[in-house]
């Protein structure tokens, strides 16, 4: 079934670039309301165990380093078809192949410092909001 939430982190590049705010605005542009919002940062066991469903890809450990570097800003987002739409909305993985408008081709730096997650389904957007926020957390 599907759900109307999905979870978000504006990544180190983005935050260490000064995007953060444009980044929200483009989020709430979008029809996003936000349910729970922290700036934060991972440390390297936290980012390995986020990641840990990319362990065996060759990139896991420049992403675990990455993803440590800078704070992040993680969020739980409400909007109709949320996982799908804030799919559309951030663009392709690679900002090479984002399409033009969407929030990687405008702010993400690589493949792999692409300034924002957006969670790939219903249940895996439960398990990653969960990681960061508890449920007297969500407004
Ligand atoms: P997604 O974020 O668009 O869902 P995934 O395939 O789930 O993409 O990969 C998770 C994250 O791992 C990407 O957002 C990116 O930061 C990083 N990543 C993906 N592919 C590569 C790569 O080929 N080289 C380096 N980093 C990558
Ligand atoms: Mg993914």
């Amino acid at each position: 079934m599907a759900t109307n939430r999905t979870f978000t982190m504006i990544k180190p590049d983005a935050t260490a670039a000064g995007n953060t705010g444009k980044i929200i605005d483009r989020i709430i542009g979008a029809g996003f309301t936000i349910k729970a919002m922290k700036w934060t940062q991972l440390s390297k066991a936290d980012a390995e165990a986020f990641y840990a469903v990319h362990a065996e890809r060759p990139f896991y450990g420049e992403l675990v380093e990455y993803m440590s570097s800078a704070p992040i800003v993680a969020a739980i987002l409400e909007k109709d078809n949320a996982v799908a739409d804030f799919r559309e909305l951030i663009g392709a993985t690679n900002p090479a192949e984002a399409a033009p408008g969407t929030i990687r081709a405008e702010f993400a730096e690589s493949i792999a410092a692409n300034a924002v997650h957006g969670s790939d389904s219903d249940e895996n957007a439960a398990i990653e909001g969960a990681f960061y926020f508890n449920t007297r957390e969500l407004a």
